[in-house]
């Protein structure tokens, strides 16, 4: 009789002793409202559960000492290709200097894109609408024209059929260093969706270009299709002569117009209908200073350009275009060939050639001993033309410019 409380007061003890360190869980938690997977003991988040954005022991406060941001161009359905370039750049660069990401898009980001990206990035992240007018067709452009030629082209142009893909092209030739968030740095690094950089940077690029007083620096220069440009060559050329002065006396308009073939290794010249040999940097990979295009003298070659109506009559690419202005509005000693970096774009990789330097920036590429020719690294192979910019550019140097630093 006189056992039945005793078991009572037991069970009562091991209930709220249960309780106790239950709540004491669920009761933490609320009062933090942050799941941190860095402490231990706390109820693991099931799926309908949700963390902080903003892990609280991240700093994302900038190392690097330049005036400069990573940038990506990029839509919200490329969230997954997104998230594997900046994998790899953090990685192998970003992290130890915590440049921030600027994101542009025509369309507003969804959270879930924001929420992902900034959790990838090591530094600040911003994302930016781009306005209407610096996306659409400008008010010149000739609508019925413009629906004729991307029905004529849908077969026989790459991307020759979608709108946005022209607007992408003109945005990236005349516009985004003309977005306001752009305006408060001086330097960018393009980064595309679905790349892939082979070896640690072991410096910082943006302090290289500058102290070396270089304002643009690419990894892979190739050929570009002729049936997208037609008109492109004539207009430049056209451009010269109404604006000679803006030409630079040490500027690389043999790099675009020499055809001799023995530069080519593995093939004759693409044929040309004009002078232009077609080489152009390939601009999904860029470092460059954001004031060359912001001045002048780029503002009146874009505008000469544009007022043609080519980036819509025609699928004038952003590369040739940014390649044709440096050529002739900048010295080419101030353009520089990252040689060092490694690069996959699909279709191309870019990888450096010296075994030393591969082990010792870590690289994960093999040059030369992909049995398939298209992926073996690009510098000499086919559709390169980065034999004709040792020859007519800034030529190709033997020592080393760089200081690597161990990380
Ligand atoms: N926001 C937005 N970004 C775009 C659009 N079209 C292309 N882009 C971005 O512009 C850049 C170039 O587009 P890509 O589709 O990669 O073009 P590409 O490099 O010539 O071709 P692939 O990479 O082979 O598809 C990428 O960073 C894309 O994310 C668009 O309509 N909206
Ligand atoms: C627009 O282009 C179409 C087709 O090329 C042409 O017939 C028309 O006259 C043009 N309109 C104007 C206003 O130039
Ligand atoms: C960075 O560059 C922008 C654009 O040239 C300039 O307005 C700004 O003052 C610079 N910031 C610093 C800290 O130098
Ligand atoms: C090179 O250009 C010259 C002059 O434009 C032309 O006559 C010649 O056929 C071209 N050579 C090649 C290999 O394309
Ligand atoms: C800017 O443009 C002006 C005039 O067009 C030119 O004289 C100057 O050299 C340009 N500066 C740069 C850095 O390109
Ligand atoms: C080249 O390499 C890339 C990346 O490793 C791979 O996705 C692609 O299939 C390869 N292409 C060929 C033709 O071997
Ligand atoms: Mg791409």
């Amino acid at each position: 009789m006189f056992k039945s409380p005793y078991i009572t007061f037991l069970v009562g003890i091991l209930l709220s002793t249960y309780y106790y360190f239950t709540y004491d869980i669920i009761f933490k938690k609320s009062r933090h409202d942050i799941y941190n997977p860095l402490v231990k003991n706390q109820p693991k988040l099931a799926s309908n559960q949700y963390l902080d954005k903003v892990f609280p022991y991240e700093d994302r406060r900038q190392i690097g000492k330049e005036n400069a941001t990573i940038v990506m161009l990029v839509r919200n359905g490329e969230l997954k290709g997104a998230l594997q370039s900046m994998r790899s750049l953090e990685d192998r660069f970003n992290r130890n200097y915590k440049y921030p990401w600027v994101f542009l898009n025509d369309e507003p980001f969804t959270d879930e894109f924001m929420e992902q990206t900034t959790l990838m990035a090591s530094g600040e992240t911003h994302y930016e609408l781009i306005p209407p007018d610096d996306w659409q067709p400008p008010y010149f452009i000739n609508e019925t024209k413009l629906q004729e030629n991307l029905r004529k082209s849908e077969k026989d142009i790459l991307y020759g059929g979608v709108r946005s893909y022209r607007n992408m092209c003109h945005f990236n030739s005349g516009f985004f260093y003309k977005q306001e968030r752009l305006l408060n740095y001086d330097w960018y690094f393009r980064v595309e969706p679905d790349v892939e950089y082979m070896c640690d940077f072991q410096y910082d690029p943006f302090q290289f270009l500058r102290e070396n007083n270089k304002i643009y620096g690419f990894i892979i220069a190739i050929t570009e299709y002729e049936n997208t440009i037609p008109s492109l060559w004539p207009t430049v050329e056209s451009f010269m002569e109404d604006h000679p002065d803006l030409l630079h006396p040490n500027n690389a308009l043999e790099f675009l117009t020499t055809n001799e073939t023995s530069l080519n290794h593995y093939m004759d010249m693409i044929p040309s209908s004009n002078k232009y040999n077609l080489c152009h940097f390939w601009s999904n990979f860029e470092i460059g200073n954001l004031n060359f295009f912001r001045n002048e003298s780029y503002e009146t070659y874009f505008n000469y350009l544009d007022k043609t109506g080519g980036f819509y009559y025609e699928r004038w690419g952003d590369a040739p275009v940014h390649t044709i202005g440096l050529s002739l509005l900048a010295d080419k000693e101030s353009i520089h060939h990252f040689e060092d970096i490694g690069y996959f774009h699909a279709p191309y990789l870019a990888c450096p050639s010296s075994k030393d330097v591969l082990s010792s920036k870590r690289c994960v590429c093999q040059p030369h001993q992909s049995e398939e020719v298209m992926n073996r690294t690009i510098d000499i192979n086919v559709y390169s033309c980065l034999p004709r910019w040792w020859k007519y550019g800034s030529g190709k140097r033997f020592l080393n410019e760089i200081e690597y630093k161990r990380q």
